[in-house]
C-alpha cells in the first residue's frame, strides 16, 4: 500500500493523521455537548436552591427573576428544565432534574423509586433510539451525575441514606454534598466528611470517583485536581439572594451576626462543585456514565431478550403444534420470536459498531 506523504515547509515527511485531534474537536463542537444534572435527597435540605443558585440564574443573566418567596416552594414532582449555553462558540445542553424530596425519613420506600424510575427510563429510551433507524440524531438524557444530598444535623449517612445510594450507585454517578454547610462549624465539616466517607467504604458504595489526573498536566491543575479530591463530599451552601457587601454584589445568607457568601470558598465548597461540574469532570462524567452505567443496563436488556428468545422457544418446542391447528396466540408467539431474532440480530451489529467506535477513539488517543 502506498501512502503519499505530505511535505511541511521544513522539508519533513508527514501523513496528516495528526490533525485527528482537530478533527474531533470541530465534529463535537459542531454536534454540541448535553449534560444532565439530577439532585436527589430530603425534603428541605436546599436541592432547588442549590441548582438555582449553581446554574440559573448565571445562566440566565437577562432572565427576571421572581421574588425569592415566590420561588421556595416544595417540589413536588420530577422538575426538568433545559437550557441551551454557549460559551466561546461551545454550546452545551444542559438539563436539570429537580426530584421531590423525600418526605418521610423513617418510610422511603416509594420516594426513590421516582428517581431510579426516572434513571432507567432515560436509559430505556437511549437504547431503543440506538436500536432503531436515526441512530445520528439521537437525543441525550441519560443522568449524568447526580448530586446527593446528605443533612448537616446527623453524625454521618443515615440508615436510609444507605438503602437509597445502594440503589442508585450502579445506575449513576453519585456526587455526595453536605446540604446546608453553613450550620457546621469547620471542625464539624471535617468530622462529618469523613464519617461519611468510612460509611461509603464500609458499606461497598461507589460513589463518583476522580480520574487520575494525567501526569503532563500543569502544576496549576494538578493542585486544583488535588483540591478537588481532597474536598468530598462537598459541603454546600445555597441561596436565591444577591445581598451587597462592601459595595460588592454577592450571592449570600444574610445572618443576624454576619453573612455567609456562598462563592466564598472559605464558606463552602460551592465553587469546587461547580468547577467540577461545569469545567473540569462534565466529559469524564459523560465518560463514566456511558462506558458503565449504560454498559450495565444495555447489558441488562440484552440478557434479558435472550432470555425471554430462550422461554418462547422452549414454549414453541414444548407446544409443538401442526400447522394446521395453530392458534392466533401461536401466531402472534411466532412473530413475537421473529421481531426478538431481529433485535438481536441489530444489537449484535450495533455492538460490534460501538466496539469500532471504542477502538477508533482508543488510537485517537
Ligand atoms: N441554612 C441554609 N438554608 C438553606 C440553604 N439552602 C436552602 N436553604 C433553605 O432551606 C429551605 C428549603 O430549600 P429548598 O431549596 O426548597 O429545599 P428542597 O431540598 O428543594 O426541598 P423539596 O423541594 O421539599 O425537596 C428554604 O427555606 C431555603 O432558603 C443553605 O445552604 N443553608
Ligand atoms: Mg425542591
Amino acid at each position: 500500500m502506498s501512502i503519499r506523504c505530505v511535505m511541511t515547509e521544513a522539508g519533513r515527511d508527514y501523513i496528516g493523521f495528526a490533525t485527528l485531534p482537530d478533527q474531533v474537536h470541530r465534529k463535537s463542537v459542531k454536534r454540541g455537548f448535553e449534560f444532565t444534572l439530577m439532585v436527589v435527597g430530603d425534603s428541605g435540605l436546599g436541592k432547588s436552591t442549590l441548582i438555582n443558585s449553581l446554574f440559573l440564574e448565571d445562566l440566565y443573566k437577562n432572565r427576571t427573576i421572581s421574588d425569592v418567596e415566590d420561588r421556595i416552594h416544595k417540589t413536588t414532582t420530577i422538575e426538568k428544565t433545559t437550557m441551551e449555553i454557549e460559551e466561546r462558540g461551545v454550546r452545551v445542553r444542559l438539563t436539570i432534574i429537580d426530584t421531590p424530596g423525600f418526605g418521610d425519613a423513617v418510610n422511603c420506600d416509594d420516594s426513590w423509586k421516582v428517581v431510579t424510575t426516572y434513571i432507567d427510563d432515560q436509559f430505556r429510551q437511549y437504547f431503543t433510539d440506538e436500536s432503531g433507524l436515526n441512530r445520528r440524531n439521537i437525543q441525550d438524557n441519560r443522568v449524568h451525575c447526580c448530586l446527593y444530598f446528605v443533612p448537616p444535623w446527623g453524625h454521618s449517612l443515615r440508615q436510609m441514606d444507605l438503602e437509597v445510594l445502594k440503589r442508585l450507585h450502579r445506575k449513576v454517578n453519585i456526587v455526595l454534598v453536605i446540604a446546608k454547610a453553613d450550620t457546621l462549624t469547620t471542625c464539624e465539616v471535617e468530622k462529618l466528611k469523613t464519617n461519611i466517607l468510612n460509611a461509603i467504604r464500609e458499606n461497598d458504595i461507589q460513589i463518583y470517583e476522580f480520574p487520575e489526573c494525567d501526569s503532563d498536566e500543569d502544576e496549576e491543575f494538578k493542585q486544583q485536581d488535588r483540591e478537588l479530591k481532597a474536598s468530598v463530599p462537598f459541603a454546600v451552601v445555597g441561596s436565591n439572594t444577591i445581598l451587597e457587601v462592601a459595595g460588592r454584589k454577592i450571592r449570600g445568607r444574610q445572618y443576624p451576626w454576619g453573612v455567609v457568601d456562598v462563592e466564598n470558598s472559605k464558606h463552602s465548597d460551592f465553587i469546587k462543585l461547580r468547577t467540577m461540574l461545569i469545567s473540569t469532570h462534565m466529559q469524564d462524567l459523560k465518560d463514566v456514565t456511558e462506558d458503565v452505567h449504560y454498559e450495565n443496563f444495555r447489558a441488562q436488556c440484552i440478557s434479558q431478550i435472550s432470555q425471554h428468545a430462550r422461554e418462547r422457544g422452549k414454549l414453541k418446542r414444548d407446544s409443538a403444534p401442526c400447522d394446521s391447528d395453530i392458534s392466533a396466540t401461536d401466531r402472534l408467539l411466532l412473530q413475537k420470536d421473529e421481531e426478538i431474532r431481529r433485535m438481536q440480530e441489530m444489537l449484535n451489529q450495533m455492538q460490534e459498531k460501538l466496539k469500532d467506535r471504542k477502538h477508533e477513539s482508543v488510537i485517537d488517543v
